[in-house]
């Protein structure tokens, strides 16, 4: 029998609680509710590291920032900090396994195009690039991406050539489209898709309106630690800024918006699945790469410890194997290629940082706890730590969750500052009172002490 294909979908900055089924907030996913009604849901899923391209490069190797070496985001001038084509990602073994392998959407794991030339023949700006055919593209065969690029309404992509292909709509739609071909292409093939949605994403006010008129009339609560005096981002890089509930409000609704037109392609793919026959014998993932604070603690955006910016959906389905499973085990980021290869059937001789949590779907209970961490990735703050003889790797925060806790260890970027720890209970879901280090709980602060050593990380030197 052929093992069962794959379709991994990820979009980006999506927060967890940010779905209807979790009846915390009022998003609108009529396909996505169903979808998770009728198969397993990680509840506890943890990003790696809460910033594209740290985050990207351990789901698909399987291994930790410090380990793969991508830290911080793809950007110009660090030279570095990209996905180096020694890697072995699960696009590399799945193509050694015979799949039919694509990848579409957002990639963000490349050096900028601009590092190499002012004027690239890719047209690629900024953060953005081009990945050539060959070893860069970690053995995904079919290929329709790019770089980094927020142009949600006017997106463009990469194919086999430089040429960029330039597209005038939803970047969702679009690439659902390339994707469900993709599909119909390799229906009679073992396949492997990853689908790589950029929104909900910023810019917010790039989404077809339609999604957002459909919260004209719902009530949105905000939650009850989001401040909206002095607005800024972690560790601080943006000039601090203030909303009035009403724009917050409309800005909430964008947001969900955006996560509302991402429900409505995902039930086009599951129904394109059921209607030919691939349902069964489909893994199928749906998650992100990291949350959104949407102004929690009065924080925008992510790269820091809070549950809205480290915690994603993700909701898995293989047939009918996995009916109505809420598993309370932590999942992170490094666990993932394990655990797809095992429901696979793949057996391979490479070791990842995760574990397989395949177990679980099956009710067993494992003691698995969930690394989470940011480095930094600014130029002034690394230039400024060199400068007083630092490892920029020594700083940055890194924390461990269980079930119970959530432990932390931050060591601020200025560089002359004491390790800080916080403790908060899972219990306190909005993370407003935080414990000291205690007999109770002490015993996390070990286990990242131990990881520590084990992975070669600096933060508590
Ligand atoms: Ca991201």
């Amino acid at each position: 029998m052929k093992k069962p294909n794959l379709l991994f979908i990820f979009a980006d900055q999506w927060r967890r609680e940010s779905i209807g089924f979790m009846e915390k907030e009022k998003v609108i996913t009529p396909n996505i509710d169903n979808f998770a009604k009728n198969n397993a849901i990680f509840e506890k899923a943890y990003s790696t590291c809460p910033l594209c391209s740290p985050s990207r490069a351990t789901i698909l190797t399987g291994k930790y920032p410090i380990a793969h070496n991508v830290i911080t985001n793809c950007k110009p001038n660090l030279f570095n900090n990209f996905l180096s084509p020694n890697e072995i990602t699960i696009g590399d073994i799945l193509k050694n396994n015979n799949y039919s392998t694509g990848y579409i959407g957002k990639w963000h794991l490349d050096q900028p195009d601009i590092d190499f030339s002012k004027n690239p023949i890719s047209k690629a700006k900024n953060w953005d690039a081009y990945t050539p055919p060959g070893p860069k593209r970690h053995g995904f065969d079919f290929w329709y991406s790019y770089g980094a690029d927020d142009n949600h309404l006017s997106p463009h992509y990469w194919q086999d050539s430089h040429e960029q292909i330039k597209v005038n709509e939803w970047s969702v739609k679009h690439e659902t489209d390339i994707a469900l071909d993709f599909l119909n292409k390799n229906k009679e093939n073992q396949f492997a898709l990853f689908l790589s949605w950029n929104p909900p994403h910023t810019p917010l006010d790039l989404i077809p309106q339609k999604y957002v008129d459909l919260y004209d009339n719902v009530d949105i609560p905000i939650r009850d630690n989001v401040k909206l005096d002095s607005i800024i981002d972690h560790p601080q890089t943006i000039e601090p800024f203030s909303l009035k509930e009403t724009e917050y409000i409309q800005m909430v609704k964008k947001y969900y918006g955006a996560i509302s037109g991402i429900d409505e392609y995902f039930g086009k793919i599951i129904t394109y699945l059921k209607d030919n026959n691939l349902y069964d014998n489909t893994l199928i993932i749906l998650t992100a790469d990291h949350g959104e604070m949407l102004c929690s603690h009065g924080l925008w955006s992510k790269h820091v410890w809070y549950e809205e910016s480290i915690s994603v959906p993700f909701i898995l389905s293989l047939g009918d194997q996995f009916k109505n499973i809420n598993i309370k085990t932590p999942l992170s980021g490094v666990d993932i290629v394990p655990t797809i290869l095992s429901l696979l059937n793949i057996k391979t001789d490479y070791s990842f940082h995760g574990i397989d949590l395949s177990p679980t779907l099956k009710g067993e209970i494992l003691n698995n706890k969930a690394i989470t961490m940011c480095y930094t990735g600014n130029p002034k703050i690394i230039n400024n730590l060199k400068l007083q003889n630092k490892n920029p790797l020594e700083f940055g925060w890194r924390a461990v969750s269980d079930e119970e806790y959530t432990y932390v260890a931050f060591k601020n970027y200025n560089g002359n500052e004491k390790l800080k720890e916080f403790i908060y209970e899972a219990k306190d879901i909005l993370q407003l009172n935080p414990l000291p280090v205690s007999e109770k709980n002490e015993y996390l602060k070990i286990y990242l002490q131990n990881w520590a050593v084990k992975y070669n990380d600096l933060i508590f030197n």
